[in-house]
């Protein structure tokens, strides 16, 4: 934008410029020995869906070897990872969370 003044100049402001931040993916992995209910339990506890959502993610990745849990920004999207995967390391599973640029 730029600012008319008195004297017939004007001021060139700085645009704002609102650059939106990278997004990641955060996605679980297949495995042969993690219980399907243990990976609903951890679709609705760190990705807030519900059982009939979770239970459709589920049977994606154990089908099609690896899914996508949900979309955000970098900071989060490690947290998601850490939680899962020290959550199912605390349970001996071999469940693996993982992330990459959307
Ligand atoms: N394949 C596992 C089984 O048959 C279930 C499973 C689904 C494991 C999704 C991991 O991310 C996963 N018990």
């Amino acid at each position: 934008p730029s600012e008319e003044r008195e004297s017939g100049l004007t001021v060139q402001e700085a645009k704002p410029k609102l650059r939106r931040p990278p997004l990641f993916k955060v996605l679980l992995l297949n495995d042969d020995y993690t219980p399907m209910e243990f990976v609903v339990q951890v679709l609705e506890t760190f990705f807030a869906m519900n059982r009939e959502k979770a239970t459709q993610i589920m049977l994606h990745v154990h089908t099609r070897g690896r899914g996508v849990c949900g979309v955000y920004t970098k900071d989060i999207a490690e947290t998601k990872v850490s939680e899962v995967n020290d959550f199912a390391r605390s349970h001996q599973h071999p469940l693996m969370c993982t992330m990459e640029e959307a």
